[in-house]
């Protein structure tokens, strides 16, 4: 039953830096795998959320917001086999708080006790359509992010991760990374929201604003949080203070990691 946590937690961190990925390092997708995992619950129902490690299966594995994240799980797959008493699901939540802290940010507060569902039942997957739509604007962002229970200031404070990664065209259409540093965990995103002159990028993609550099972008969503007055001053709290960001997005991506877990409330 028992699981080695130290020895994954140092497994994770050994795959992580990748020559044959994007800017050298796995953290970023790990991220959104953990994010994509937690993101489709919706407290109305107390359905969706990482338990069950569902993103295995239709329609949940091919919904069109998930696109690419099958490399993720598979590269997560190998740890899995060595560590045989780690649930997926727990796996792919601690890969993302490892790769964040790995990635010099913030240790987020993590709890195991998630199981693997092997032979769900259609209405145990969640529905495509729950993952936010980058197309869209701040209405869509709080419909999305209240119905997992999430507040203005946690939407902003978790809006930060895009300052890791990048967007790819087979993937999600979009292209680009949102900050010169992909790979390290920092408040950039929200200095260049506050800071840069973001205009239209011309080109025959999806709408998404390019810098005067015209190498960093954001989408549709990242701009809401400035256009929308009761984000952006958010969104500038954090390009002022980086440790308030930091202490902020630990506490909400610790709350999205347990979003609908159902365990045995004494293993907390
Ligand atoms: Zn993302 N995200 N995201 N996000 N995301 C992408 C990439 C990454 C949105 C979105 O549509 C997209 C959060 C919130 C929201 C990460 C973490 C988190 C991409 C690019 C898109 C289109 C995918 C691709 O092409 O590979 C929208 C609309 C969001 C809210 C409104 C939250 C919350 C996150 C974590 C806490 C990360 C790390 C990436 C980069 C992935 C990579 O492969 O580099």
């Amino acid at each position: 039953m028992a699981v080695n946590w130290f020895a994954l937690e140092n497994d994770i961190k050994a795959i992580l830096k990748n020559p044959q990925w994007d800017d050298g390092h796995i953290g970023p997708v790990l991220v959104r795998l953990a994010w994509h995992a937690s993101g489709t619950y919706s407290k109305k129902d107390n359905t969706g959320g990482s338990d069950g490690a569902t993103m295995r299966f239709n329609p949940e594995s091919s919904d069109g917001a998930n696109a690419g994240l099958e490399k993720a799980r598979a590269m997560l797959e190998p740890l899995k086999q060595k560590h045989p008493n780690v649930s997926r699901a727990d796996l792919w939540t601690l890969a993302g708080v490892v790769a964040i802290e790995a990635m010099q940010g913030p240790r987020t507060p993590w709890y195991p006790g998630r199981t693997d569902k092997e032979k769900p039942k259609t209405a145990e997957i969640p529905p495509n359509g729950r993952l936010p739509d980058a197309s869209q604007g701040s209405s869509h962002i709080r419909d999305v992010f209240y119905r997992m229970g999430f507040n203005d200031r946690d939407i902003v404070a978790l809006s930060g991760a895009h300052t890791l990664g990048r967007c790819h065209t087979d993937r999600s259409g979009y292209t680009g990374p949102w900050t010169n540093t992909p790979t390290r965990f920092s408040n950039q995103y929200f200095k260049l929201l506050v800071n840069e002159t973001w205009t239209k990028k011309e080109w025959n993609g999806p709408l998404q604003y390019e810098d005067s550099s015209k190498e960093l972008m954001m989408l549709p969503t990242d701009m809401a949080l400035i256009w929308d007055a009761k984000f952006k001053p958010i969104v500038e709290e954090y390009a002022a203070d980086k440790e308030l960001f930091f202490k902020d997005f630990a506490a909400a991506f610790g709350k999205l990691l347990e979003l609908g877990v159902k365990r045995p409330a004494a293993k907390l």
